[in-house]
C-alpha cells in the first residue's frame, strides 16, 4: 500500500472515529461505530453513525446520506467503517448485505466485531462480492473507544467502573452521632458533571444496601443528558424497599449469588453492558478483591476528615493518569489490563502516523 494511501486511510477512520462518538450515552450496550464513504476522487460524499439502540446502523446511515446525484459512484467508492460490518438480522437487517448490493469497490474497517453472530462474517461476505477489505487500521483506537463493548463479547461480563470521591486523608465519608456512615460532600461542582456524565455512557448503577438506606440516592442524571441507568442494589438480606427509594421503577436487587456471577446475569439477562459502582467502601473492596473491574475513577478532595469511612484500597502498579479539574479537585483513572491482555496483538498497535 502507498504512504499516501495509507495516510488517507487514517484520516478517514479519525473522521468515522469522531462520528461513532456522537453515539456515546446512547447507543449501549450496542457498540459506537462511524461510517464515511469516498469517491474516487477523495470526496466524503457519505456519512453516518450508529446514533441510538435499535435503530438503523451507521452504514445504513451513511449510505442514507449520499446525495442522489453521487449514488452512480458508490460502485467506486470505499467505505470506511470503525467495526466490521454485521451479517446477522438482528434489531436490524446485516449491513454487510447492504454494502454488497451497493457494490463497495473496497471497505476499510478498524476492528473485527467478535459478537459471535457476527466474528469474521461481515468480512467475508464482501470479500466473497469482491470488495477488497482492509482491517486494522486505527485499530487501538476504535478498540479504546468500544472497551466495553468488547468488554462484554471478550469477557462475558459487563464492563465495570468503580467510581468514589476520597478526602485528602483517604476518607470517603464521615461516621453520624449514631455511628452508622453519613453522607458527606466531597465532590467538587465540575465533578458531580463528570460523575454524570459517566452515568450516562454505562447501562446500571451499582450500590450496596449501606449506601442505599444512608444517602438514600436518586442515581439519575441530571447535569448532563441521556438515559437513566437502571439502579441495582447489592442486597442480600433484603433490607432496602426498592419502591419506595426509587418510585419510578427501573430497580433490581442482587445478592443471592457471588458477585461475579451476579453481575455476568446483569449482562445476560437484562443486556446491562456496561456498570458505575458508587460505593460504599465495603461493597467497593469486594469488586477489587475479586479483581472485577476494568476501571477506577478517584476524585480527590482537599478537604480533610480526619475519620470517618476509610477508602477502598487500590491495588499496586495499576495504570493509572490524573487530571485537575478547573475547580480544584483532581481525578484519578486507573486501568485494570484485564481487557487489554485478552485482545489481539494487532488491536494493542499503538498507531504511529496520525
Ligand atoms: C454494524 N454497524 O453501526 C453497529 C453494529 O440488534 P442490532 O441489529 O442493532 O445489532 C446489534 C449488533 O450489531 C451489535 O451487538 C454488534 O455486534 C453489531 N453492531 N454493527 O455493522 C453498527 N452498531
Ligand atoms: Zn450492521
Amino acid at each position: 500500500m502507498s504512504i499516501s494511501q495509507d495516510i488517507t486511510d487514517r484520516l478517514m477512520m479519525s473522521r468515522a472515529l469522531q462520528l461513532a462518538r456522537f453515539g456515546s450515552g446512547r447507543v449501549s450496550p450496542n457498540p459506537m461505530v462511524g461510517a464515511v464513504i469516498t469517491s474516487p476522487d477523495g470526496r466524503i460524499i457519505g456519512e453516518g453513525w450508529h446514533r441510538y439502540f435499535g435503530g438503523p446502523h451507521a452504514e445504513v446511515n451513511a449510505v442514507r446520506s449520499v446525495k442522489e446525484s453521487d449514488r452512480h459512484l458508490l460502485p467506486h467508492s470505499t467505505i470506511y467503517v470503525t467495526l466490521e460490518p454485521c451479517s446477522h438480522y438482528g434489531k436490524t437487517p446485516p449491513c454487510a448485505q447492504l454494502l454488497t448490493e451497493c457494490g463497495f469497490k473496497r471497505a476499510v474497517v478498524a476492528i473485527e466485531d467478535p459478537n459471535p453472530q457476527v466474528a469474521g462474517r461481515g468480512l467475508r461476505m464482501l470479500r466473497e462480492a469482491g470488495c477488497k477489505v482492509a482491517v486494522g487500521i486505527m485499530a487501538r483506537e476504535a478498540t479504546e473507544l468500544n472497551r466495553r463493548f468488547l468488554t462484554v463479547q471478550k469477557l462475558g461480563r459487563p464492563w465495570i467502573q468503580l467510581k468514589w470521591c476520597e478526602s485528602a486523608d483517604k476518607f470517603i465519608g464521615k461516621f453520624g452521632e449514631n455511628g452508622q456512615p453519613s453522607p458527606c460532600p466531597l465532590s467538587s461542582p465540575l465533578g458531580k458533571v463528570w460523575m454524570h456524565r459517566h452515568r450516562s455512557m454505562c447501562d446500571a448503577i451499582v450500590i450496596g444496601s449501606g449506601t442505599a438506606i444512608t444517602d438514600r440516592p436518586r442515581l439519575t442524571l441530571r447535569s448532563w443528558p441521556g438515559k437513566n441507568p437502571a439502579r441495582v442494589v447489592a442486597d442480600r438480606r433484603k433490607r432496602v424497599d426498592l419502591e419506595t427509594l426509587f418510585p419510578d421503577g427501573n430497580a433490581f436487587r442482587i445478592g443471592d449469588h457471588a458477585l461475579r456471577t451476579e453481575i455476568e446475569r446483569l449482562g445476560r439477562e437484562y443486556e446491562i453492558g456496561a456498570i458505575m459502582v458508587e460505593g460504599g467502601s465495603t461493597l467497593l473492596q469486594s469488586f477489587l478483591d475479586e479483581n472485577l473491574f476494568d476501571e477506577i475513577r478517584v476524585e480527590h478532595s482537599p478537604i480533610i476528615l480526619n475519620t470517618g469511612v476509610a477508602a477502598p484500597e487500590i491495588p499496586a502498579s495499576l495504570p493509572s493518569s490524573t487530571k485537575t479539574l478547573t475547580d480544584g479537585n483532581t481525578v484519578t483513572t486507573y486501568r485494570n489490563p484485564i481487557f487489554w491482555n485478552a485482545i489481539s496483538t494487532r488491536q494493542k498497535e499503538i498507531t504511529l502516523i496520525s
